[in-house]
């Protein structure tokens, strides 16, 4: 399957090259969270959070369309100033506005915005009334009971945030991902180009495809006699270099990522990149393994006593410990090295075994490109089969549908197969879930879908069991398919909904309601071993891009590694199904269970 999108890259990741839709959008973004901290006029505030909006469901890049001398298209909410804007950020990377901001407003203030529960007009309060411009600071008037008397705040919220903030405290914010792989492979191929160097590749967490990244490891094999880190150390996105030595150097990009990169010599290759893969936990598992053997694993290679017994490759060193190579995804010590020793390594799911997506967005909700071309995108990225899943006309913001205009497109997705090859549009929606439980659109409105996506996207702080009530109540109706985004977490942005997860899942079993692993950057949700859960459970996960622009479909690559790091095999995930099993899934499987209302 050919998947060569790139994913989208914040200002937190800007990478060298042309400027990004996501780039551009990015930097609005930032703007309109400063300006609202800095008291501005919510219209001029609303205009940026409009304009990056409208950025991002872009279908194509601004940066090629103005290097092309073309004038920029009239865009919904983008008049001639921010045009001018846009025109700054693609020469220069940034704009005047933005770096005004950053640097008239206490720099630590951008650093709050990224505790969870502090969105830029929390983040005003406490700044105006408590003169709080650090998460340090906010901790400290939490301990002290400062923050309960502030309005709109209390002392739930209080110890909510004095929580959130102590977490983010003494280490620097994770990443998503997909922000980071284009950034670190960027960083790969630069490596490779130094005369000398024979090998480089990603390690760490990276190369195990968390969902999260801490920091970059990288790994290069060299003779000695090449100075690889004076090399590196030139690199124009690093701005301060930590530790310098010949063999390691540990610098920060630009961004505030740590990059730490080791040089081997190629003869311990193999062995420094189990070392430097990790995880921790697994390395340690591995070195007891060794001890049972009479043998020594170090990053230098397996040796007994003085002897070496290999050390060039992964393959070798696993091999000499009496074990075959254990994919990167599954090396987190839970219990792999055993199942490894037994030969129950499981089979894998791969990219090329899905078959389908189901849960994607066009124009007619807030995607970016039409009902065609998506349709084209999914069967460019290898697939079969995809579902239309708008939102539902709760979600305003995102021009969610109402029953009239979704009835259009059950019109326009039947005309449209009748002229597709080799790729089925089912027809879906990701209906909202209300407060109550109850769906955002009549039974006999969704009794005409192929499939019911259902989704929290508002009252996000409902207590335990309200929560877990209003989830449970929504899986019951029969026509649900999919709990999409069960977590309705975003990475650095939103913590996951306070819920009974296992109750959710025992009760999506029972009802055959499949869990979505949906591929978001920012999402990843659920986690790789909420994931293991369900499928022990007996739950089918479906993983699904969330696509909202033809490039989106690049997504599902995060989704498969990270549901590999939930030891899902094939069989375990929903859209490896035929178009004609599916179909049985959802009309039997969905439909005719015991406890459907
Ligand atoms: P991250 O950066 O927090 O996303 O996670 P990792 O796994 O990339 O962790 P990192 O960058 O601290 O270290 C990279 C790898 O190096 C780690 O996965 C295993 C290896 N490593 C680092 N420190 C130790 C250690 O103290 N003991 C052992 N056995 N391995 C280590
Ligand atoms: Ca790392
Ligand atoms: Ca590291």
């Amino acid at each position: 399957m050919k998947l060569t999108a790139g994913p989208p890259q914040g200002p937190l990741s800007s990478a060298q090259g042309p400027i990004g839709n996501d780039h551009i959008a990015g930097i609005f973004e930032e703007i309109a969270n400063l300006l609202e901290i800095d008291d501005a006029n919510p219209f001029r505030i609303l205009a940026y959070r409009n304009a990056a909006r409208t950025i991002r469901a872009l279908t194509f890049e601004v940066a090629e369309l103005i290097a092309s001398g073309e004038p920029l298209p009239k865009l919904r909410g983008i008049g001639v100033d921010l045009a001018g804007k846009i025109n700054e950020i693609v020469s220069s990377g940034d704009c005047a506005l933005h770096q005004r901001l950053r640097s008239t407003l206490p720099p630590g203030l951008v650093g709050l915005l990224s505790i969870a529960g502090l969105g830029p007009k929390r983040v005003k309060q406490l700044y105006h009334d408590l003169g709080i411009e650090s998460a340090q600071q906010l901790c400290r008037a939490a301990q002290q009971g400062r923050i309960r008397h502030l309005p709109g705040f209390g002392e739930k919220m209080e110890a909510r945030l004095l929580r959130a903030a102590q977490k983010g405290i003494g280490r620097d914010r994770r990443l998503p991902l997909a922000f980071v792989e284009p950034l670190a492979h960027e960083l790969i191929e630069y490596l490779r180009q130094i005369p000398g160097v024979e090998q480089a590749t990603v390690a760490g967490s990276l190369r195990r495809m968390r969902d999260t990244v801490g920091d970059i490891d990288l790994l290069v094999a060299a003779a000695p006699s090449v100075d690889v880190t004076a090399h590196f150390i030139e690199h124009p996105e690093i701005a301060t270099v930590l530790v310098k030595g010949p063999m390691r150097v540990s610098v920060l990009l630009t961004s505030g990522m740590q990059v730490d990169v080791r040089v081997v010599e190629p003869e311990v290759y193999g062995a420094a990149l189990v070392y430097f893969t990790g995880s921790k936990a697994h390395n340690i598992t591995i070195r007891q393994r060794a001890q049972k053997l009479g043998l020594k694993l170090s990053e230098y290679g397996l040796f007994r006593a003085r002897q070496c017994l290999a050390s060039s490759t992964e393959v070798a060193v696993y091999q000499a410990l009496g074990l075959p190579w254990i994919t990167p995804e599954l090396r987190e010590d839970r219990g792999e090295v055993a199942a490894a020793l037994k030969g129950r390594l499981p089979r894998l799911i791969e990219l090329s075994d899905l078959k389908g997506d189901l849960h994607a967005h066009t124009r007619a909700s807030d995607g970016g490109n039409s009902l065609e071309e998506m349709a084209f995108a999914a069967t460019a990225a290898g697939l079969e089969y995809l579902a239309i899943t708008e939102h539902s006309r709760s979600l305003r913001v995102a021009h969610g549908l109402d029953i009239e205009r979704l009835l259009e497109q059950i019109d326009q997705i039947d005309a449209l197969n009748a002229r597709l090859q080799g790729m089925t549009l089912l027809k879906g929606i990701e209906v909202d879930i209300l407060e109550d439980g109850s769906l955002d659109l009549p039974d006999d409105i969704l009794q005409r879908l192929d499939l019911v996506v259902g989704a929290v996207h508002s009252h996000f702080e409902l207590p335990l069991r309200q929560q877990t009530q209003r989830i449970l109540r929504a899986m019951d109706h029969r026509y649900f398919s999919i709990l999409a985004h069960p977590l309705c977490r975003l990475i650095n942005q939103r913590e996951p909904l306070n819920m009974d997860l296992p109750a959710i899942i025992k009760a999506a079993s029972q009802r055959g309601c499949a869990m979505e692993l949906n591929a978001q950057p920012r999402r990843m949700d659920l986690f790789d071993l909420q994931c293991q859960y369900a499928k022990d459970e007996g739950v089918l996960i479906s993983i699904n891009s969330d696509a909202h622009r033809c490039a989106d479909f690049a997504y599902l690559r995060h989704g498969v590694a990270q549901a590999r790091r939930a030891w899902l095999e094939a069989g375990d995930v929903l859209n490896t199904r035929s178009l004609a099993q599916l179909k049985v899934f959802l009309r039997d499987g969905a439909r005719e269970r015991p406890g459907r209302a």
